[in-house]
């Protein structure tokens, strides 16, 4: 028969299923995460990357650099308040707050949601970055708008080693330890932070996926126990991310990271969250025998 036999017409529901646009990351040569493009939202180049938006049915918009997930409206908050809450709830006092990286803003508005913090500074290499996500992740920047929050385009690493300012908090919101960032994930650069830090102050840094990324995790552990008497590692949920499972390192100059003020330091702030709370606090200093294994 011919098409207009069939009255030349492909019905409306086949024409949806046609509709097959994918995002595909490799995380390794055997495997990756693949989601479906609803529609393409930006697509930019700036000085340091590229830069894309894309929006999925599940997880909404998701901020992708340089071809790897950041962030997802529907899968950012473990990331992002388990880098905050975790230091910030661990330390007695935290005024002064600095993020290293974190363009996504996700991490600077989390902090802000800390009613002791005098002012979070925030160091990111790429304006274009924080320009994208202000345009399409309205929450996650909110934070931009609290007079506490100091913004500046600049390289961490010049910043971190001409600057003679010092802070309770330094977080390192950095993305993967290639490309711009991987200067950052080295031993002289965390020494450069532990200078920078107040007596008491805590450094956390993200540091990639267990399953994954063994051998990198172990590398900044060994730096940081050379430089900080107290370092720790802990993990949350991250289904965005390579193996779904990440890993933060946690380096103190004194405070431990699970005390008993956690909790009557959460209810004090009084905030809402979605991952975040006392027990997730704890529980994810709960290492699997693998994780252990790696830094043993
Ligand atoms: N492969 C993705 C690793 C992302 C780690 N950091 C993300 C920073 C988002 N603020």
């Amino acid at each position: 028969m011919s098409g207009k036999d069939q009255g030349n017409q492909v019905p409306v529901k086949a024409m949806e299923d046609l509709w097959n646009v994918w995002y595909s990351e490799l995380h390794n040569h055997n495997h990756g995460l693949t989601v479906k493009i609803d529609r393409l939202l930006e697509s930019d180049e700036s000085e340091f990357q590229r830069i894309e938006v894309i929006s999925n049915p599940f997880f909404g918009k998701m901020l992708c650099l340089y071809g790897s997930l950041m962030c997802a409206d529907n899968d950012n908050n473990a990331y992002n308040e388990m880098i905050t809450h975790v230091p910030l709830l661990a330390h007695p006092d935290p005024k002064e707050v600095l993020i290293i990286g974190g363009g996504d803003c996700g991490a600077l508005t989390e902090v802000l949601k800390h009613p002791n913090v005098n002012r979070c500074t925030m160091c990111e290499l790429d304006s274009k970055v924080v320009e994208v996500s202000k345009k399409h992740f309205p929450d996650l920047t909110s934070g931009l708008k609290d007079k506490r929050a100091n913004l500046m385009f600049a390289d961490g690493k010049d910043f971190i080693e001409n600057s003679s300012e010092k802070f309770d908090i330094i977080i390192l919101d950095l993305s993967d330890p290639v490309g711009p960032a991987a200067d950052l994930f080295q031993k002289p650069f965390h020494q450069a932070v532990h200078d920078r830090l107040n007596d008491g102050g805590i450094l956390v840094a993200q540091a990639e996926s267990p399953f994954l990324n063994k051998e990198a995790i172990k590398a900044m552990h060994a730096n940081l126990v050379d430089i900080f008497p107290i370092v720790k590692i802990y993990t949350c949920f991250m289904p965005i991310y390579p193996s779904g499972y990440w890993a933060f390192l946690f380096a103190s100059k004194s405070p431990e990271p699970v005390n008993d003020k956690i909790v009557s330091r959460f209810e004090r702030i009084n905030i809402k969250t979605r991952y975040y709370n006392p027990e997730t606090h704890v529980a994810a200093f709960a290492l699997p025998q693998f994780v252990k294994e790696i830094i043993a």
